[in-house]
């Protein structure tokens, strides 16, 4: 046993308290070693040489050459020059958040991992979202599946939580990834189109793979574009293992439960924001950060006992399937705050690199062949993108652990390490670092046991590519399916390849005969009578196509009520962002009252008006305006109110932006508010005429609009309207001019 604790091997400063090293745990006023504020400085150089002119390269006189030897500007223009990193082969665009994360009770019966027993705990996390397709500067609300990425900071090292906001994926070895990719990126002739699965390339692939059914089902819903980064859920996908520290295992999967719900946008307003606000989901996030509103997500878990394994009618190992929460329930174990923005987001969003190999003792792989894939990916990536095998000594990489090992050199090593020894077993270092039993938390790779064949082949019980794509789409509301059918029949509408769009014709129709019917009317196609032989294109050469023929079972269970975001939460109206539309004269009064109930429910209420500045109300209030109609848009906000006012009423009646604010926030199926004496703006809307006449609770938590002379009663209808999130049975028929 070693006598006492080895030096730390590392140039930072070596506080006894390994928290106050972590720049994780850091308050952005605490600033950690890693982290410059020039407040206060003066400006030097890479080398600390304090500069005079920041303004001037140095010339031979005033209108003269440049001169080679002026260091500052070289140094400057060099590191310029330098200054892009490879953008990630997928996952480019993202926006990130520092946080913590508390389990409720200890899971010691189910792990040993640290981070998952002791409930007054913090564990620091920094999480990352992001789109898959596009590039670093595409579009938040692209149609595309979100990464959800968590970086858990534990006391036993890192471990990395990288998953997506769709539990299940498109393939199911990664062998195919590359191709995966190569499909869904923009074409290599052109690069078109940019974050978007709606070309050739992409569905030629998925129509050769039936496998992905069940994926492209939820790509097709409305999960692919979310309302906020905050209200998705997240999934781990794979079946992954917990170890207790007796050794017994269990498969789990992983979610994350949003506590504002999951919301989506329609679709006609992500590609409206797509144009108008690329930042929408990354801004979102960031403002509701620094407002203080820290957004959470309950850890889910699904536990099934290894002597379960065989028990289910699909394969625990294969990533195209869910376990249905009726069949498993998720049990919530603890809770994820994103609490601080970071500082600067090319040292740590841009540079974290998470990695599905990343785990802690009491975690451990299963062999989810999409996962023993991703195993190698991940660190070969970062190689590349950051530059070297040191990416772990990036701060935002760095455990809070010390780190001690064998590994030196490479490009951009940060660590100084002291001695002689880099290798083991030594006795010139006294033996240090030491290996570390399981009593000293060593990890140790659960011991399954395996006799194969050494064998290429996909196992049979991989070969049911359609029952839960049924499941989840029998799942889903009226209003979900609609927006299915919409999303198939836009996606396969940009597809130029007739062949291709019959393909996906037939394999819809192998999960719902009325959405192929549906999808087909739209692309004024038939569905072929007969699928292609074989069905599954994705055949090894040498085998059987017969063999490869994908399996037509039934899930045993009809619906799953989780799959659905018409059963989520909707009973809270928190970060919610509302307009209030206002010109000159408008009633003061009434936008107070409202603005007042609005905000301590916790909504954001800002002020639209035809001008910049302020709006004069009746009572000479100045009220200060926070966009105009050139600068805001209905599809920005949750929700619209209309504060009455004789002037302010008359000019909005006659601007047509307003009237066109209103209408499309009707037909985005957003929560309507107005003051009975701004009715004459209303009349000016395309929806007036379909306004229920009377105005109680139940009318307008069905239809969404409220209208009412009093202010107070006014706010109280409108609150549950917005809880509501959207009234999408407004868009039977989906006919609103805006
Ligand atoms: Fe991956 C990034 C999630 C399959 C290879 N992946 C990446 C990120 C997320 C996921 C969230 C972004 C991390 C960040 O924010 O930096 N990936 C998934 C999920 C998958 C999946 C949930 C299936 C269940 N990925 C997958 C496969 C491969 C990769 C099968 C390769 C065989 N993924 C990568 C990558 C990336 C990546 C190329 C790009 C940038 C990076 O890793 O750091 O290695």
């Amino acid at each position: 046993m070693p006598s006492k604790k080895p030096a730390r091997d590392s140039v930072y400063p070596q506080p006894s308290d390994t928290a106050a090293v972590n720049p994780h745990n850091a308050k952005t006023t605490d600033l950690a070693p890693d982290t410059v504020d020039a407040s206060g400085a003066y400006m030097n150089t890479n080398q600390g040489v304090r500069i005079s002119d920041d303004e001037n390269s140095l010339k031979a006189g005033s209108r003269g050459p440049s001169l080679l030897e002026d260091f500052i500007l070289r140094e400057k223009i060099t590191h310029f020059d330098h200054e892009r990193i490879p953008e990630r082969v997928v996952h480019a665009r993202g926006s990130a958040a520092h946080g913590v994360f508390k389990v409720y009770q200890s899971q010691a019966a189910i792990t040993s991992a640290a981070f998952l027993q002791h409930p007054e705990e913090e564990t620091p996390v920094f999480v990352r979202f992001s789109t898959v397709a596009g590039s670093r500067g595409s579009t938040d609300l692209a149609r595309d599946v979100r990464g959800f990425a968590v970086k858990f900071y534990t006391q036993e090292g890192n471990f990395d939580l990288v998953g997506n906001n769709m539990p299940v994926f498109f393939i199911q070895d990664a062998i195919k990834f590359p191709d995966l990719i190569h499909a869904v990126k923009p074409e290599p002739d052109n690069e078109i189109p940019q974050a978007a699965s709606a070309h050739d390339t992409f569905w030629d692939f998925i129509s050769l793979m039936p496998e992905s059914t069940h994926m492209v089902m939820w790509l097709m819903s409305d999960r692919a574009i979310p309302r906020s980064y905050r209200m998705m859920e997240g999934f781990g996908v794979h079946t992954f293992r917990f170890v207790n520290a007796e050794g017994v295992s269990s498969f789990v999967k992983f979610h994350w439960k949003p506590l504002l719900g999951v919301h989506s946008v329609a679709w006609d307003e992500a590609q409206n924001i797509s144009g108008k606000d690329p930042d929408y989901h990354r801004r979102d996030l960031w403002n509701a950060i620094e407002s203080g509103n820290f957004p959470e997500w309950e850890l889910g878990i699904q536990v099934v006992p290894e002597a379960d394994e065989h028990k289910f009618e699909f394969d625990l190992l294969d990533p195209t399937k869910i376990i249905p929460e009726e069949l498993v329930p998720v049990q919530r174990i603890g809770k994820l705050t994103l609490n601080r923005n970071p500082d600067n987001f090319f040292a740590e969003t841009e540079q974290v690199a998470f990695h599905v190999g990343h785990i802690v003792p009491g975690i451990d792989f299963t062999n989810d062949p999409l996962l023993q894939g991703r195993l190698f990916s991940y660190t070969d990536t970062q190689l590349i993108r950051l530059g070297g095998p040191n990416f772990h000594e990036i701060p935002i990489n760095r455990p809070v652990v010390p780190v001690y090992n064998n590994q030196r050199d490479g490009y951009m090593r940060q660590t100084i390490n002291k001695g002689k020894t880099s290798y083991s077993p030594n006795s010139l270092g006294g033996g240090c670092p030491f290996m570390a039993g399981k009593m000293q938390g060593g990890f140790t790779s659960y011991p399954e046991r395996i006799e194969a064949h050494k064998i290429r082949e996909r196992s049979r019980s991989f070969f049911d590519h359609f029952s839960q794509a049924k499941l989840f789409y029998n799942s889903q509301s009226e209003p979900e399916k609609n927006h299915i059918i919409d999303a198939f029949s836009f996606e396969l509408g940009k597809v130029q390849a007739v062949p291709v769009r019959e393909r996906m014709l037939r394999l819809l129709a192998e999960v719902d005969s009325g959405l192929a019917a549906q999808v087909a009317y739209a692309l004024r196609l038939h569905i072929p009578k007969n699928s292609e032989e074989p069905l599954n294109k994705s055949i090894p050469a040498d085998a059987d196509p017969a063999a490869y023929q994908p399996e037509h079972k039934e899930s045993s269970l009809p619906l799953s009520a989780a799959l659905s975001m018409a059963n989520t939460i909707k009973e809270t109206i928190q970060t919610r962002q509302v307009a209030v539309l206002a010109a000159d004269g408008v009633d003061g009064k009434a936008l107070n009252t409202v603005k007042k109930a609005l905000l301590a429910a916790g909504a954001v209420v800002e002020v639209i008006a035809p001008r910049q500045g302020y709006v004069l109300a009746e009572n000479d209030e100045h009220i200060p305006v926070d966009k105009s109609f050139l600068t805001g848009a209905s599809v920005f906000y949750d929700a619209v109110y209309v504060p009455g006012g004789v002037n302010s009423v008359a000019t909005l009646a006659a601007h047509a932006d307003a009237v066109h604010f209103l209408n499309e926030a009707f037909k985005h199926c957003k929560a309507i508010a107005a003051d009975a004496a701004a009715q004459q703006v209303l009349e000016a809307t395309y929806f007036y005429k379909k306004l229920p006449e009377d105005n109680t609770e139940e009318t307008v938590l069905r239809c969404g609009v409220a209208v009412h002379d009093k202010p107070a009663k006014l706010a109280d209808l409108f609150i549950l309207a917005i809880a509501q999130h959207r009234f999408w049975e407004r868009e039977v028929p989906r006919k609103v001019p805006a």
